[in-house]
Parts: structure tokens; sequence; C-alpha cells
């Protein structure tokens, strides 16, 4: 029987050291390309600090001690023969007004920073955001420039596959279309997903406040080859950017044409 016991014990010790493993890696103390919790963006970080970390965190303590108070108070007071009642506390004014102010305090602590985060990430984008149509498709992006400035002689936007180039520290206003089936536009250490939906446009912004290049990826399953549907944004500087956009309307149509599918040229007119 004891030999038992301590063979249950460590498996136990085992399994809790592979569950914190797995959390660790899963939240990020390895580091990841995606990691949601390395945030470059406003947005990311927004999401971040005040969804996740602000009311999680809370949370999880709360949770903890009604646990502990709980598993106390079961053990504490359990039934056995020959005991009383323990001392009941029903009516006790002092202990109701507590217990409905604590929590009072708590949530207005909670809501008010959440409700103001809410409202900035769901905002418009801003008048003077760079302005991008994003259109998902079995099973790639597609990346516009509408703003006049970066349209080529002719007009055309300047297009780009799976590979957006940004400035860095400026606003990005995306409005994301689908030509197929429902994708989802994702690029974690910038921004939350958003639903890419036939027939409807939605929109966001975001940003990045650091130079490098972000990883994203389609975050609804999509078919068949929806793993491979990554996308790279690339935030540089302003002076790097403008020497892209350049580089990508001197190369033209070969630009175009080796950026995106020929059949995307059709799409959008
Ligand atoms: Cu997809």
């Amino acid at each position: 029987m004891g030999g038992n016991s301590v063979q249950v014990r460590r498996l136990v010790a085992a399994a809790l050291l592979i569950a914190v493993l797995a959390l660790l890696v899963g939240c990020g103390a390895v580091d990841d390309p995606q990691n949601t919790f390395a945030a470059e963006g406003d947005v990311a970080r927004k999401q971040r600090d005040l969804l996740i970390i602000w009311v999680l965190g809370p949370a999880a303590v709360i949770f903890v001690v009604m646990q502990a108070l709980l598993i106390y108070a079961l053990i504490r007071f359990r039934r056995k023969k020959g005991r009383e009642l323990p001392r009941q506390v029903h009516g006790n004014n002092r202990l109701e007004v507590a217990r409905t102010i604590a929590p009072a305090i708590l949530l207005l602590i909670i809501t008010v920073p959440t409700i103001i985060g809410v409202a900035d990430i769901g905002r418009a984008p801003a008048d003077d955001a760079l302005q991008v149509r994003v259109t998902a498709f079995q099973f790639r992006w597609l990346f516009e420039y509408l703003d006049p400035e970066y349209a080529d002689a002719n007009g055309e936007p300047l297009r780009i596959a799976n590979e957006l180039h940004i400035p860095v520290d400026r606003e990005i206003g995306v409005t994301l279309e689908s030509v197929d089936v429902i994708h989802s536009f994702w690029v974690p250490k910038l921004a939350g997903k958003l639903d890419v939906i036939p027939g409807r446009t939605n929109s966001m912004w975001f940003n990045a406040t650091k130079i490098g290049s972000y990883s994203g990826q389609c975050a609804e399953f999509c078919g068949f080859q929806h793993a491979d549907m990554r996308l790279i944004v690339v935030a540089e500087s302003e002076e790097d950017f403008e020497a892209w956009v350049a580089d990508q309307l001197e190369g033209g149509g070969a630009a175009r044409s080796r950026a995106g599918e020929p059949a995307l040229a059709s799409h959008g007119e």
C-alpha cells in the first residue's frame, strides 16, 4: 500500500510538471514569432494589458483564494459523528455589506479601463492612417495601398501578396474582404484577429511600434492549404518604406506579377 501511494504521488508530480511546462511554452517562455504576449503594436499591447492581464490577473487571484477557502472549509468542517454544526454567520450585516461592496469596487476597477480599451481598439482608423485593402482568398493574402500617392502611372494601386510593408509608428487603416470563404486576419504581435467574410467589409486599425518583421496567418480554417496561408508584416522606417514603394512602382507590372497572382489583377476593378 505504501509503495503504491508513493507511485501515485510521483505520477501526479510528473503530470503537474508537464502541465506547467506546456503552459510556459504556450505563453511564450520560449520566444515565438507569433507570441501574443510579446506585443509590438498599440492594439496588441492594449489587448494584452487591458483585456488579458488586467481582467485575467485579478480573476486568477480570486479563483485561487476562493478555492483555497473552499477546500479548507470542506476539510475543516467535514461531517463527523457527534460533531455539532459550526457557528452560523447568516444575517451578519457587516459581512454581507463587505462582500457586496468589495466585488463592486473590483468590477469597477476592471470595467473602466476595459471599456476605454475596447472602444479604442474598435474605433474607426484615423483620417491620416495609411489605407490598405486586404483581400483574402484560398490560400493567399493580397494587400493594396489605396492612397493615391501609392498608385502607379495608370492609377492602379500598388499591390503585393502575402508581404505587407508598413512604416513604423504610423497607423494603418485596414479594410478586409474575402472573395471565397471565411478567413481570419491575424498578426499576433500587432493586433488580434478579425474575420474576413465574403460579402462583407470589415475594418480595423493597427500599428507597429518597433521596426521588424511580424509573422501572421489565417486564423480560420478555410480549406486544405489553410496552414499555408501565412503573411508577413514588414515594419520599416519611413524612408525605407518610401524607398520600397518607389522600387515596387518602378518595377511596374513586373513587380506586381512577382508579388501577386496574375488572376488578381482583375479583382477589385
Ligand atoms: Cu484562410
